[in-house]
C-alpha cells in the first residue's frame, strides 16, 4: 500500500515526517484524493483507540494536526483542477456549536470550491442563528453543517427547526456530514441530503440544486 507511511506518519503525530512523504507521494503521480480518503480512515482509526482510551487526547491533537498539515500541502494540487466560471452554487459551511472538530469541514470546502462552488467558511463552534443570518448575508442556496460528535448533532436539527420557525426552511436546502451522522438522521431530522465523503459532496449539491 503506497500510503503506508504517510499513515504511520499522521498516526504518530509526526507532522514533518508526513509533510515530507506527501510531497514525494505528489511527485510520484499518486491522486491526492485517494489520499485524502485513506487518511480520513486512518483518523477513524485513531479515534476508535482513543475511545478505547488506548490512546490519549496529546496523541490525537498530535494526529489532527499532522493531518491539517498534509492536507495544506494537497490543497495546491486539488486546486490546480479546480473549475472556473459561474458558481454552480452558494453554500454557507461550518461546524455546528459546541464542535472543534473542523479537518473534515476544511476538505469539504475545498472540494466545493475547486468544483465551482462559491462557500462562505463560518468556521467552527457554531450558533445555529449564525448559519442562518451568514446564509440570508451570502444569499446562500445551501446550508452545510458538519458535526463530529453525537453530541453535537442535535445542533445540525436546531438549523433545520429554526429555518422552520422563521418560514425560511423552503428557502435553503440542508446539507450535513461528519463521521457519526448518516442517512437515518438526515431522514430524522429532516434534511435534503446527507454526504459521506467530501470527495461525493459537489456532484450531490450540484444535483440537489437542480431538483
Ligand atoms: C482529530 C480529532 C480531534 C482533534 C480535532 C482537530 C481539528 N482541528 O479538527 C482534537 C484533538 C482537537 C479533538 C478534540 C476532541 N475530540 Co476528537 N476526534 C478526532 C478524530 C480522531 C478525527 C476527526 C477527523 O479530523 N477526521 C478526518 C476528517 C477528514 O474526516 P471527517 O471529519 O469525518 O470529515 C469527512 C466526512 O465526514 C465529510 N464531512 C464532514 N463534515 C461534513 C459536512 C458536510 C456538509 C458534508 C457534505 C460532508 C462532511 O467530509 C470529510 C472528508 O471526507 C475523531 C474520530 C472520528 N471517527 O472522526 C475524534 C472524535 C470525533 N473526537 C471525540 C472526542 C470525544 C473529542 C473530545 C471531546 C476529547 C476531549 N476529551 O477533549 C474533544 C472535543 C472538542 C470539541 N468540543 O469539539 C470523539 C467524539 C465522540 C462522540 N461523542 O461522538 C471521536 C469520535 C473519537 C472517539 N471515538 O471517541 N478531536
Amino acid at each position: 500500500m503506497p500510503f503506508k507511511e504517510l499513515c504511520q506518519a499522521v498516526e504518530s503525530g509526526n507532522t514533518s515526517e508526513a509533510e515530507d512523504l506527501t510531497r514525494k507521494l505528489l511527485e510520484e503521480g499518486h491522486d491526492p484524493l485517494r489520499m485524502i480518503a485513506v487518511l480520513t480512515e486512518t483518523m477513524n482509526t485513531r479515534g476508535e483507540l482513543f475511545a478505547r482510551l488506548e490512546i490519549f487526547l496529546p496523541q490525537l491533537m498530535l494526529a489532527g494536526e499532522a493531518l491539517t498539515a498534509v492536507v495544506d500541502i494537497i490543497r495546491p494540487k486539488i486546486m490546480e483542477r479546480g473549475e472556473q466560471g459561474t458558481p454552480k452554487g452558494k453554500v454557507v459551511l461550518g461546524v455546528v456549536k459546541g464542535d472543534l472538530h473542523e479537518i473534515g469541514k476544511n476538505i469539504v470546502k475545498l472540494m466545493l470550491e475547486t468544483n465551482g462552488f462559491e462557500v462562505k467558511d463560518v468556521g467552527y463552534d457554531v450558533d445555529s442563528l449564525t448559519f442562518i443570518k451568514e446564509a440570508e448575508a451570502m444569499g446562500a442556496d445551501i446550508i452545510g453543517a458538519s458535526s463530529l460528535m453525537t453530541t453535537t448533532m442535535p445542533g445540525q436539527r436546531e438549523i433545520i427547526e429554526l429555518l422552520k420557525a422563521k418560514g425560511l426552511r423552503d428557502r435553503y436546502k440542508v446539507v450535513i456530514g461528519g463521521a457519526p451522522t448518516g442517512q437515518e438522521w438526515a431522514d430524522m431530522i429532516g434534511a435534503d441530503l446527507y454526504c459521506k465523503d467530501a470527495t461525493s459532496a459537489p456532484r450531490m449539491m450540484a444535483e440537489l440544486l437542480k431538483k
